[in-house]
């Protein structure tokens, strides 16, 4: 082997290699992290990655999700160029057509369910990835319609909810300064490794950790000082009665309460309802524990704890749960306060990155007025006050019925069929859509029902401005070319309102316009200095922050003061929702002795990220095949082994999976992964068994039956 053979084989960059290292960034899971990578081109085409040294994220370290980009990126299904769909929907028949002829085909499309039905009848959705949502907003907003929703209709907004009701804005932990961290429904080790690390790093600090989850994680045993193990969706009951064990025994901080909390003697007298008669037989959890906790919270001053973005609000009682668990903090005086609970300037898509921008203006400055009520507004009247935006878990029936008005259209930005609880509504009710238009890297089940779908680029084949909670910021370049004819989704949006004439001039502008207009405004700061950077840079000042800085001005709660009791919802009985975080059982009504088993769908894998990465070879031999773990007592009692095929029903359907016995999950609980298509979790799931308060599916509290195959 020659030397430069040699050198080629070991990917070593060089001139007389020909392999260049770009960097660039992984948008494969949550934007919060959205890890640094160095990326190997040679050709033109992404040979090998690793971690980026020196990026505030992972430093240098990549996940197995990361480290599947390669692979990600250049997945058989994807995309290359615009397609016309010449078969049925779902059928996957195709003809390639140019941007032009798919411009013209959008415009005439959309306009014409404008034309006949209104442009409220045209929704515009948004799958996981964000970083092009502001400007959908926008278009939607432009062509006229109040329909702009996206997966937050089932991720993070019922936590900003239950913040908002409570305190007027999203309150973080201010975890470094505390000693008490309520890790509740936390298992960083699956779902944000970088996260994982850092708890580890604060507990060899001496940080503890009061663990609350309905299984054993890694969390629970590597973490936790004391774990609690609930059944899903009684968190609200336990952490009432946490709080009723804190109140009664004067472990609470009267002159703050007094001074800066409303609704204080309501609140304890509901609390008072949880107690040790009852709170074993509520949540599974023995009053000793519930004392235990209280006590943990009184002996450490400053405690705070987790955002939930998804498991605590993924029950029909989600909302409320997470208020019960946000009130002892309040309680403590631990909400604004240095080691507790901080309200952090908001900067950047819910990323909270030390500097204030003006991105509220850009999403709402040019919302239609006098138009209809956003998609799921009448049934879910606490998100439309707070969000404004379509609740998207509503979409499926009103393009069915039609009521309150029809939907006939849909523009879509990564639309997953396979999130929705009942997939097979959503995708009943694409069948019968006049027109319908998926943005997608892959030609995924639901891109097959679409009648347009356009080819979006990955990361590494576009630029994106990045701010990091770190208060540092970058904007990266293409590591190579788009593939076929694929473009970025803020090119397709622009490209697509420039081609209607959107009468919207900052929106034709682009995204280049609206990052310096809107974001970095006024910090000094230019794109093309994020772009020159080689990592991430700082672009925040320094924050200062005193104890109570926020309650002190009054918070953007209608009394000004952390509301146990709900001065919005008071102001609406209408809703017919409750002030106070009252507690009410989870499950479905099916029956129990026909349905005796719980499932919950969807606790994080790490190597896995909802449907996305099922495709991808090297991931999906790491879970090759849809699994349901079960306790080994239940296992031992239907005679199941591992690997044994399992059907589990419920009243909506039933799939067939294997099955992994483990101590991880207690007896009784059926725990299975979302988003593969030949079992998918979420057809067992009932639409209609939603959170009141936020909209959000039950995917962690159904009833159901399981029964070996054969
Ligand atoms: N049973 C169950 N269901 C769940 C959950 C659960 O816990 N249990 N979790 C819920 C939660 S929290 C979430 S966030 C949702 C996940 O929400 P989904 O929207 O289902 O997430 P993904 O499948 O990751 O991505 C959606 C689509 O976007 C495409 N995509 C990726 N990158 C881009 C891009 O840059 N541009 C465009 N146009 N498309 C792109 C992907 O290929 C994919 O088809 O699932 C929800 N569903
Ligand atoms: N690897 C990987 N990482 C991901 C994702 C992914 O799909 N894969 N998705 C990303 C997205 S979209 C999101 S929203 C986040 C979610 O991030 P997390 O909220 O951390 O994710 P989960 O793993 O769903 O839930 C955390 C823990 O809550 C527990 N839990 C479930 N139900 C309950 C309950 O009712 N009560 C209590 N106390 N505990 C409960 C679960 O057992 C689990 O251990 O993860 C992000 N990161
Ligand atoms: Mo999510």
């Amino acid at each position: 082997m020659t030397e430069l053979e040699r050198k080629l084989k070991a990917k070593i960059p060089g001139p007389d290699t020909g392999i260049e290292v770009r960097r660039t960034l992984c948008d494969i899971c949550s934007p919060g992290m959205h890890c640094g990578v160095a990326a190997y081109v040679k050709d033109g085409e992404v040979i090998k990655i690793e971690g980026l040294d020196g990026h505030p994220s992972n430093d240098g370290r990549l996940c197995t999700k990361g480290l599947s980009n390669r692979q990600y990126i250049y997945r058989e299904d994807r995309i290359r160029t615009p397609l016309r769909r010449i078969g049925k929907r779902g059928e996957g028949k195709f003809q390639a057509i140019s941007w032009e002829e798919a411009y013209a085909a959008i415009a005439e499309g959309l306009n014409k369910a404008k034309e006949q039905y209104g442009p409220e009848s045209v929704a515009f959705y948004s799958g996981y990835s964000k970083w092009y949502r502001q400007m959908l907003r926008r278009f939607a907003y432009a062509f006229g319609s109040p329909n702009y929703g996206c997966e937050s209709s089932a991720c993070y907004t019922a936590a900003f909810m239950a913040w908002k009701v409570a305190a007027g804005e999203q309150g973080s932990p201010d975890m470094e300064r505390s000693d008490l961290f309520l890790g509740w429904a936390f298992n960083p080790f699956y779902s944000s490794y970088m996260g994982a690390k850092r708890a580890m790093e604060l507990k060899e600090q001496g940080l503890k950790f009061l663990i609350v989850d309905t299984r054993r994680t890694p969390a629970s045993e590597k973490l936790a000082d004391l774990f609690l193990q609930p059944r899903t969706g009684t968190d609200g009951a336990l952490a009432l009665a946490i709080a009723n064990v804190l109140i009664q025994r004067g472990w609470i901080d009267r002159p703050y309460i007094e001074k800066y909390v409303y609704g204080f003697e309501e609140y304890a007298a509901y609390a008072a309802g949880f107690h040790e008669e009852n709170i074993e037989a509520l949540t599974g959890v023995p009053y000793e524990q519930v004392e235990a906790a209280a006590r943990l919270i009184h002996q450490n001053p400053r405690v705070s704890c987790n955002e939930s973005s998804a498991p605590l609000c993924h029950h029909r009682n989600g909302l409320q749960n997470y208020r019960a668990v946000m009130s002892l903090l309040a309680i403590t005086g631990n909400f604004d306060r240095a080691g507790g609970q901080l309200l952090t300037p908001h900067s950047y898509m819910h990323v909270s990155c030390g500097f204030a921008s003006r991105e509220e203006e850009y999403l709402y400055e040019t919302r239609p007025k006098d138009v209809k009520e956003p998609v799921g507004a009448p049934r879910f009247p606490l998100w439309n006050h707070l969000e404004g935006e379509m609740q998207a878990m509503d979409m499926p029936r009103q393009i069915l019925e039609g009521t309150p008005y029809p939907l006939r259209a849909v523009f879509a930005l990564g639309l997953n069929g396979r999130m929705f609880p009942n997939s097979g509504k959503l995708f009943r009710a694409l069948e019968t859509l006049d027109f319908f238009v998926d943005t997608d890297l892959f030609l995924t089940d639901t891109a097959k029902y679409a009648d347009i779908v356009l080819p979006a680029c990955s990361s590494f084949e576009r630029g994106e401005f990045k701010p990091y909670g770190s208060g540092t910021a970058w904007y990266t370049s293409p590591a190579i070319a788009p593939l076929g004819e694929a473009r970025s989704d803020t090119d397709i949006l622009t490209g697509l309102a420039r081609y209607m004439d959107l009468p919207d001039e900052t929106l034709q502008k682009g995204y280049d316009y609206f990052v310096q207009t809107y974001i970095l405004d006024d910090l000094g700061v230019t794109i093309d200095q994020l772009k020159a950077a080689e990592l991430p840079i700082p672009i925040a000042p320094k924050q200062s922050y005193s104890d109570h800085q926020e309650l002190d001005k009054g918070l953007k709660t209608p009394t000004g003061k952390f509301e146990l009791k709900s001065a919005i919802i008071e102001q609406h009985p209408d809703w017919g929702l409750d002030p106070l975080p009252t507690y009410r059982d989870p499950l479905d009504g099916a029956d129990p002795e026909a349905y005796p088993f719980t499932l919950t769908s969807g606790s994080r894998i790490p190597h896995a990220i909802h449907s996305r990465i099922h495709g991808v070879p090297a991931n999906r031999s790491l879970r090759p095949k849809p699994t349901a773990d079960m306790s080994r007592e239940d296992c031992l009692r239907l005679d199941l082994k591992e690997g044994d095929r399992i059907v589990i029903s419920t009243l909506r359907g039933s799939v067939t999976v294997l099955v992994h016995p483990t101590d991880s999950v207690p007896a009784g609980l059926v725990n299975l992964y979302h988003g593969y298509s030949e079992a998918d979790a979420n057809s067992l799931l009932d639409d209609e068994h939603l959170d009141p308060y936020s909209g959000f599916p039950a995917y962690r509290s159904t009833r159901c039956a399981v029964r070996k195959e054969g």
